[in-house]
Formats: C-alpha cells, sequence, structure tokens
C-alpha cells in the first residue's frame, strides 16, 4: 500500500505531499495522523525552517473522507473527539508553513489550507466549503477562518451555496497570497520557502505568533504581544548578527539563537 504522507527535506525546506490520489486526497485519520507525525519531526529539526504541503496536480485534498463519516454517530464522533483528537496538528506547529494548491480545496482541503500561513494557488486552484450539500457544516475552523480571510459577506456567499471560487477570486478576497501556473507554484512555493528559512528561525517563530495574534485577540492585545516580543528579540544573538551584518555590508550569518 502506497504512504499516505510523502516527506523530502530539500536544505531548510520540509516538504509534505498529501498521496490518496484514488480519492482526491480525502483526509482520513490516516493521513491525518500521518501529517501529525511529519509535522511533529520537521518540528523538532533544528535545521528545518518553513514546511511546505501540497497535493497533486488535481487535487490539493477533496475534503474529509465521506466514505469514513457516513456511518459514524453522534456519540462516536463525541466521544472520539472528531478533528480535535488529531486533525488541528498544524494549528501548533511553530514554523511558517506555504500551502502549495493546485486544483481540488474542498472541505477539509480548504480548511487545511487555510490553517497553514500562506497559501500560493496555481491558476487551477479551486476552493470551496460545499458541506451544505452534504448536510453537515465545516468542522475544521472552516465558519471561522474563512469569514476572516474574505470577509462575512463572501464567507457566507460560499457556505450557503458550496460553490467554487476560483485562485484569482481567491487572491481578490485575500485567502491566497500568490497565483503561479500549475507547472511551477510548488517551485515556486519551494524557493519562497527557502528564502524564508534562510532567517532567524526564532525570529520567524515570533512573527508567526505576533500575526496570529491578530486573529486571536482585541487590537490592543496584539499591539502589547507584538512590543514585548520586539523587546524579546533583543535578547537575542541572531538580532545583534542581523544589525551588524547590515552595518558591516555583508550577509548574516544567523545561528538561530
Ligand atoms: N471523500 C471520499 N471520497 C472522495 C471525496 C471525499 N471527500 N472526494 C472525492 N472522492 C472520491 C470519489 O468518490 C471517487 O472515488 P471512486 O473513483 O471510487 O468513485 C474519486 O474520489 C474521484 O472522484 P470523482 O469521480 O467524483 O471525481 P470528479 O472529478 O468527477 O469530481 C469532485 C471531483 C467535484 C471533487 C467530487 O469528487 C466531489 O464533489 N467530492 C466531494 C467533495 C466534498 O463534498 N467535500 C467535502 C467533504 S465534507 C468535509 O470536508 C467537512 C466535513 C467536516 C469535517 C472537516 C474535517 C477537516
Amino acid at each position: 500500500m502506497n504512504a499516505v504522507i510523502l516527506t523530502e527535506t530539500l536544505d531548510r525546506v520540509g516538504l509534505i505531499r498529501l498521496n490518496r490520489p484514488d480519492v482526491l486526497n480525502a483526509l482520513n485519520d490516516e493521513l491525518m495522523n500521518a501529517l501529525a507525525a511529519a509535522l511533529d519531526s520537521f518540528e523538532a529539526d533544528e535545521n528545518i525552517g518553513c514546511v511546505v504541503i501540497t497535493g497533486s496536480p488535481k487535487a490539493f485534498a477533496a475534503g474529509a473522507d465521506i466514505a469514513a463519516m457516513r456511518d459514524w454517530g453522534y456519540m462516536d464522533v463525541y466521544k472520539s473527539n472528531f478533528i480535535t483528537r488529531n486533525w488541528e496538528r498544524l494549528k501548533t506547529f511553530r514554523k511558517p508553513v506555504i500551502a502549495a494548491v493546485s486544483g481540488l480545496a474542498m472541505g477539509g482541503g480548504c480548511e487545511l489550507a487555510m490553517m497553514c500561513d500562506m497559501v500560493f494557488a496555481a491558476d487551477t486552484a479551486k476552493f470551496a466549503l460545499p458541506e451544505v450539500k452534504l448536510a453537515v457544516i465545516p468542522g475544521a475552523g472552516g465558519t471561522q477562518r474563512m469569514p476572516r480571510a474574505v470577509g462575512k459577506a463572501k464567507a457566507m456567499d460560499l457556505v450557503f451555496t458550496g460553490r467554487f471560487m476560483d485562485a484569482n477570486e481567491a487572491e481578490r478576497a485575500g485567502l491566497v497570497s500568490r497565483i503561479y501556473s500549475a507547472d511551477s507554484v510548488l517551485d515556486e512555493a519551494l524557493k519562497t520557502g527557502a528564502d524564508i528559512a534562510r532567517h532567524s528561525l526564532p525570529v520567524l517563530m515570533m512573527l508567526k505568533e505576533s500575526v496570529n495574534r491578530a486573529y486571536e485577540s482585541s487590537l490592543n492585545e496584539g499591539l502589547l504581544f507584538e512590543r514585548r516580543t520586539l523587546h524579546a528579540v533583543f535578547a537575542l544573538d541572531d538580532r545583534r548578527e542581523g544589525m551588524t551584518a547590515f552595518l558591516e555590508k555583508r550577509k548574516p550569518r544567523f545561528s538561530d539563537r
């Protein structure tokens, strides 16, 4: 049987490919556990500064596995704590993550992309939260992250109709940060990942935490968090090295400390 997740290390970038091609990368427990394990290992690896998650040219992921879910009842999902127990490892992952999305990102697949820090889309990418068509609702953050990304009106439009949003609309609306051709999107994500991973890792982690505060707190609390984190940066060897290298007109040599 094929592995449901394929991982590679390209210098300081960890690459994770979702790999259930027969079902358009539909997400099930096996895949989400494997994804969590891959993230654990990239988190622990001090030589990894950024992670890229991708699918196939046809599908990033077509959602949670409908065949797996069909016969579950309330007590099955409540007792086993469906989703919370193992589907949200990305939420606590501390290094930068780029989603490179080609083809379909539907339901849980769209939610997975939204758990990443940035979404790079192929011009073939299509995003949807089509759960309403199955008489279910998004369950891995779709009703919360989509309005934060694209605003309430468009989020309502997407969840009520289940329609597709193409890459251009998604970029205009703020869900996607860049669009590339289908054959270059992964390379571009890896290139950007390599550029990001050249920076000081603790500073990247502090940036991620600080931007995420914008979603999780009031403006005043967020500003205070940013200010205190900025103060903390002055404890880093890398901060002194970054400024010294600039003044000495040379490239910085970061130690991630
Ligand atoms: N789950 C299981 N199998 C799937 C899924 C899925 N989400 N999507 C596609 N497949 C399977 C198909 O059943 C088919 O299998 P088979 O070859 O054995 O018949 C195979 O993948 C290929 O699919 P199609 O033949 O349908 O391919 P098309 O190109 O004709 O159509 C579509 C592609 C439009 C993507 C179509 O497959 C489709 O509509 N899929 C369902 C998409 C969907 O509704 N996704 C949302 C699922 S619900 C959800 O994600 C949230 C639930 C809340 C929990 C959230 C946790 C993250």
